[in-house]
């Protein structure tokens, strides 16, 4: 590695080695999105099985106007996650938007997208910010406080456990400045739906969610230097009705000893590793959640068989 070592570098360890050494060992999800991981996700976006981008996306085209008129014109559209700015592209060419502002860990991905993005539309001034902002990340100082709207899609608020939720929430309206002139908040909720519908979704035909998980384990070599072998474990995806979650975990497939520097640990076969909780939220206790975090009103708009909503609050 070229890079010097930081004391960030040292939390991501200290946070994985902690997980790992669980009794319930647990990586964190969003360790899943290294460069091949990012790759991966957005291929999974595109199977057939995987409902949620395709749904989400015909709910913002089918009710486009409808939510153009509730946000209103002249928006700040500030999009935390913002990866390859597809989603963010159409809706400031709806809303005909003044600025945007992609937040991303990784920059260098998010600076490419959000230049396509003012080559597109020559009148949005629009910037990449690097960051990762359920830490707290900072806005250019110069972007207009009035007229800004956090959007949120994908159901990525899903990945996060439900007591996040509020001071998630908490902190993107807060990201919305002071004043009545705020446009909001734009979020893309998956609802509960039939279990097989879930399972498939989540446990694809072609195995690319397979892969995508078990890809979480190389990543986790590079950043820990650890000896994890992927072929060693296989994919789970079960849906846990207690929790309303799909939860993803990867099964050791054998006996097998793991060694990181200063530790390791000993896996038997069967013992899984929790890699993922994707949250399905009825509609009226996420709206609870929003009125929690202090968002009172709302409206929504959902597909025909209620899989997804698309939620404004304010
Ligand atoms: C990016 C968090 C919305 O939970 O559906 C896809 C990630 N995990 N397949 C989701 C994911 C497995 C995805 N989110």
């Amino acid at each position: 590695m070229s890079r010097p070592w930081t004391s960030t570098d040292r939390a991501r360890c200290d946070e994985i080695v902690e997980g790992l050494t669980r009794p319930r060992p647990m990586i964190s999800a969003k360790y899943l999105y290294d460069e091949r991981g990012s790759r991966l996700f957005e291929a999974i976006t595109r199977l057939p099985e995987y409902y949620v981008t395709r749904v989400e996306q015909s709910v913002m085209q089918r009710h486009a106007e409808s939510i153009v008129a509730s946000i209103g014109a002249d928006c700040v559209v500030i999009e935390p996650g913002a990866g390859n700015c597809e989603k963010a592209r159409s809706l400031c060419l709806r809303l005909q938007a003044r600025e945007f502002v992609g937040v991303d860990i990784s920059a260098e991905h998010l600076q490419e997208a959000v230049q396509r993005m003012s080559a597109y539309m020559p009148w949005l001034r629009a910037r990449a910010v690097a960051g990762d902002f359920t830490r707290g990340m900072e806005l250019p100082s110069d972007l207009p406080l009035e007229r800004r709207l956090v959007f949120y899609p994908g159901s990525s608020i899903g990945n996060f456990e439900p007591d996040q939720v509020v001071a998630l929430l908490s902190h993107m309206r807060a990201l919305l400045g002071p004043g009545a002139n705020r446009a909001g908040l734009l979020i893309g909720i998956d609802l509960p739906k039939p279990v097989h519908v879930l399972q498939a979704a989540y446990d694809d035909a072609a195995g690319i969610t397979a892969a995508f998980n078990r890809n979480i384990l190389e990543h986790v070599n590079r950043i820990i230097g650890s000896d994890f072998d992927p072929a060693h474990w296989k994919h789970r995806a079960i849906f846990n009705a207690q929790h309303s979650r799909v939860e993803m975990h990867l099964v050791a497939l054998r006996p097998q000893q793991v060694r990181w520097p200063g530790g390791g640990r000993m896996f038997a076969t069967g013992e899984r590793i929790h890699t993922e909780n994707s949250y399905k939220y009825a509609l009226g206790d996420f709206v609870s959640l929003l009125a929690k975090a202090g968002f009172q009103q709302h409206r929504h708009w959902c597909d025909e068989q209620d899989w997804f909503a698309v939620i404004h609050a304010w």
